[in-house]
């Protein structure tokens, strides 16, 4: 007679059988059980709410999750900012969000996409980046570097934050920056920018603004109204001078080696995800801009325009005749002017 004991065993060990039967089975039939996706990561020094990480996540990943799975590292968590292009280069991540900034550190005259006043508006940057003057660029950045630029994304018009209210420091023109200690990305090209405001830059990892601007280790930063909102750097700051002295972008950067591995369905997917996470991204974070002053307001910071003219005309002075100037191939800024408003 077998005890309950062997009973219980042999019930047991059918079930796992069987279950371990349909998981195979559902496998060869559901590509969403398949093991055999592709394992993709990605970095990126924004937050989870970020607009643009919100687009990639919710409308680019859904897009390919048939046939690939992707691990994300926000906050600079996976590689440090700046960082993520050199570890695509080297195979040790698929992609990122990477800037004009970033490649400009590679290839010299990616500074022309990074320098002030001269993208118009969102719609200007998706105008350059499917405009034929950009093959040349796109080219060398996957033959020389292994990275595939995707497509454009819309991070925002920048401006001046600064921790100083307005009643102890009132900024009109470039002049009023003088002496200003203002954080600006790492690279060169930021660098160089935070300078032709007038003032003058520090450079610090995004992920040390918040509190380098609460401890007074910093003046200020520069960054669109959206990041200022989804970082919180109102708490730690007291006014908003409009410069507006960029129209700043960023490209869905994809390693070269992985993009050469997927089918051709997969490579026609791959870029439709990017492509309509790029159109929701902009269209996002453009109804963000156009609705966070009342809301920057209300936490106690005064926005206000400043002398726009006298910003303007003073940044692209500093850009004339500049080492980054002279790394512009001919023709490439009237083109892109052309293809403004
Ligand atoms: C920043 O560090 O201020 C910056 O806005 C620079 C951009 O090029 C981009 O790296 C951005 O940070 C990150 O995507 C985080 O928003």
């Amino acid at each position: 007679m077998m005890g309950e004991n062997m009973i219980n065993k042999i019930i047991k060990k059918t079930l796992v059988t069987s279950i371990s039967a349909l998981i195979l089975v559902a496998s060869m039939v559901s590509p969403s059980f398949s093991a055999s996706k592709l394992k993709l990561t990605m970095a990126t020094s924004g937050s989870e709410t970020d607009a643009r990480s919100v687009a990639i996540r919710e409308v680019m990943f859904p897009m390919i999750s048939d046939f690939a799975d992707v691990k994300v590292g926000y906050n600079s968590t996976m590689f440090d900012q700046g960082t993520e292009l050199d570890a695509i280069s080297r195979g040790n991540l698929t992609m990122s969000i990477t800037s004009a900034q970033e490649l400009a550190q590679f290839f010299p005259e990616f500074s022309i996409f990074a320098t002030g006043y001269v993208h118009q508006d969102a719609a200007h940057q998706v105008k350059v980046f499917n405009n034929e003057l950009m093959d040349p660029f796109k080219k060398k950045v996957e033959d020389e570097l292994g990275v595939k630029l995707l497509s454009v994304m819309y991070l925002g018009k920048r401006h001046v934050n600064l921790r100083q209210p307005k009643s102890e420091l009132t900024v009109k023109t470039p002049a009023d920056l003088k002496g200003v200690n203002l954080r600006m990305p790492g690279t060169d090209a930021w660098q160089y920018l935070g300078k032709a405001l007038g003032a003058s830059p520090t450079p610090l990892a995004f992920n040390e603004v918040y509190t380098a601007l609460q401890t007074g280790a910093v003046d200020g930063q520069d960054n669109p109204l959206p990041t200022v909102v989804d970082k919180k750097f109102y708490e730690v700051t007291k006014q908003i001078i409009l410069t507006s002295h960029l129209v700043d972008l960023n490209y869905i950067a994809f390693s070269k080696k992985t993009w050469d591995k997927l089918s051709g369905e997969q490579k026609m997917r791959v870029q439709q995800a990017a492509d309509a996470a790029a159109s929701w991204g902009r269209l996002r974070q453009l109804q963000l801009e156009n609705s966070l002053a009342d809301f920057v307001r209300s936490k106690g910071l005064e926005i206000y325009e400043p002398d726009s003219a006298a910003f303007r005309k003073h940044v692209q002075k500093q850009y004339v005749g500049s080492e980054f100037a002279k790394s512009w191939p001919k023709g490439v800024l009237k083109k892109i002017n052309s293809l403004g408003n």
